[in-house]
C-alpha cells in the first residue's frame, strides 16, 4: 500500500528555523510578493475562498494527500466565528507545541513528529450511535466543506496564541452517525503507536496512554467546537495533531486533543487524561476562567505569543477565553469553582 508521510515540501531541522532566518526571509517574501503583484491577474481562477497567509519561504508548508489539498484550497473564511486579533507568527504555531506523545518540551513535537505517518488514517465511531464503524479519514471528511476560523487558544499553562484553523463543526460530523438518546458524552482518543511516538515509550510516565479527552454532548454540538484538519491555509503539521484534531476554543488547550483515531459516545462521563493524572488541578470541564486559579499558578492573565523576555505581552484572561456570549449558557446554574 502506498503510504504518504505528512507531506512537508522538504525536510527541515528545527535548528534551521531560527527566528533570524524567519525575519530575513519575511523581507524576501515581501519583495517577491510585490513583484508578483505587478503581473496582471487576468485569467487566474478566483481565490475568493482560501485565505492567504504570510508564511516565510524557508518554513515548511504541510500538504497531506491530494484529496485533502483540494478540500483545503476550497476553505472559506468564516468571519462570524473569527477574532480579528493578530495571528501568532506561523513559526510559533508550528514550533511551540504541547504533544506529549512526541516529548514534553515545547520544541520536542516539531523535532520528533516530522516522520509521523498520517495517511492512510482511520477513525472508529463507537458506542451510542446508530452508525458505528471504522471509517477512512477521507470518508469522514467527504461531506464537509472546510471553514477557515481564527480562534484564540489558551493553554492551562497561561500562554496563548491566535491561530487560523481549517476545519468544520464537530456537530455536523456527529449528526451523520445518529447518536442515540443515551449519548450524553463523547470521548476522543489519540493514536497509540509506540514505534512512532517516543513519548509513549515511557520517558514521561504520568499519562496512561493513549491520550483521551471528552465533552458533554451539548458542548460537542456547540457551533464553536471544531474538527480541524489544517492551519494557516495548509494541512495540519504532525506536531499540531495531524491529520484530525479537536479545537474547543473556550476551554484550556489540553481539551483540544490531537491525532484522533476514535470518537466514542456514552451515557456516562468519560475518562480524560489530565483529569486522571491530577483531578484537583485539571477538571473535566476545563473552561478558561480567570477567577479560578490553578492550585500552583494564577489564571488571571496569560502570555500571548509572540512573547519575549523584553516584550512578555501579558494580557488579561477572559471568562470562557472571550467566548462567553456563545457558551456561558451551557453552564448556567453550575458552580464554576466546583466544576472547574
Ligand atoms: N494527544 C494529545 N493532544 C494534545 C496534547 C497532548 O499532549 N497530546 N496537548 C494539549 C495541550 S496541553 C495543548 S495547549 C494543545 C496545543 O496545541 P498546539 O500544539 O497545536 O498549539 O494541544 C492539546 N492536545
Ligand atoms: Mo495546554
Amino acid at each position: 500500500m502506498k503510504r504518504y508521510k505528512t507531506g512537508i515540501s522538504q525536510p527541515i531541522l528545527p535548528s534551521e528555523i531560527t527566528p533570524e532566518s524567519v525575519y530575513r526571509d519575511r523581507r524576501r517574501f515581501m519583495q517577491a510578493a510585490l513583484s508578483v503583484a505587478a503581473i496582471p491577474m487576468v485569467g487566474f481562477p478566483s481565490l475568493a475562498g482560501a485565505a492567504e497567509y504570510d508564511i516565510p519561504a524557508d518554513l515548511p508548508r504541510y500538504k497531506g494527500p491530494l484529496w485533502l489539498q483540494q478540500k483545503l484550497a476550497d476553505a472559506v473564511r468564516n468571519n462570524d466565528f473569527s477574532t480579528s486579533e493578530a495571528l501568532a507568527p506561523y513559526y510559533d504555531a508550528i514550533t511551540h507545541n504541547n504533544f506529549y506523545e512526541f516529548g514534553t518540551d515545547k520544541r520536542d513535537p516539531v523535532r520528533n513528529a516530522q516522520g509521523f505517518v498520517t495517511d492512510p488514517w482511520k477513525v472508529e465511531i463507537s458506542g451510542e450511535v446508530a452508525k458505528p464503524g471504522s471509517y477512512n479519514l477521507e470518508d469522514i471528511l467527504a461531506p464537509h466543506a472546510l471553514e477557515d476560523r481564527v480562534y484564540r487558544l489558551r493553554c492551562v499553562e497561561a500562554w496563548s496564541m491566535v491561530i487560523p484553523w481549517l476545519g468544520f463543526p464537530l456537530a455536523d460530523l456527529i449528526k451523520r452517525f445518529e447518536p442515540t438518546s443515551k449519548a450524553k458524552y463523547v470521548q476522543f482518543t489519540t493514536l497509540m503507536d509506540k514505534d512512532q511516538m517516543p513519548g509513549q515509550r515511557g520517558f514521561f510516565g504520568t499519562i496512561k496512554w493513549p491520550y483521551v479527552e471528552g465533552l458533554r454532548m451539548d458542548e460537542a454540538m456547540n457551533p464553536l467546537t471544531l474538527m480541524a484538519v489544517g492551519l494557516y491555509g495548509n494541512a495540519l503539521p504532525p506536531q499540531n495533531g495531524a491529520p484530525l484534531r479537536l479545537v474547543v476554543p473556550w476551554k484550556y488547550g489540553f481539551k483540544s486533543i490531537k491525532s484522533i483515531v476514535r470518537i466514542h459516545f456514552s451515557d456516562t462521563i468519560p475518562a480524560t487524561s489530565w483529569n486522571d493524572i491530577a483531578p484537583d488541578e485539571y477538571g473535566f470541564y476545563a473552561n478558561v476562567n480567570p477567577q479560578v486559579d490553578h492550585p500552583r499558578w494564577s489564571q488571571a492573565t496569560e502570555r500571548r505569543l509572540p512573547s519575549s523576555l523584553l516584550t512578555p505581552n501579558i494580557i488579561d484572561t477572559l471568562p470562557f477565553n472571550g467566548y462567553a456570549d456563545q457558551v456561558a449558557h451551557l453552564y448556567r446554574g453550575m458552580d464554576l469553582t466546583k466544576w472547574f
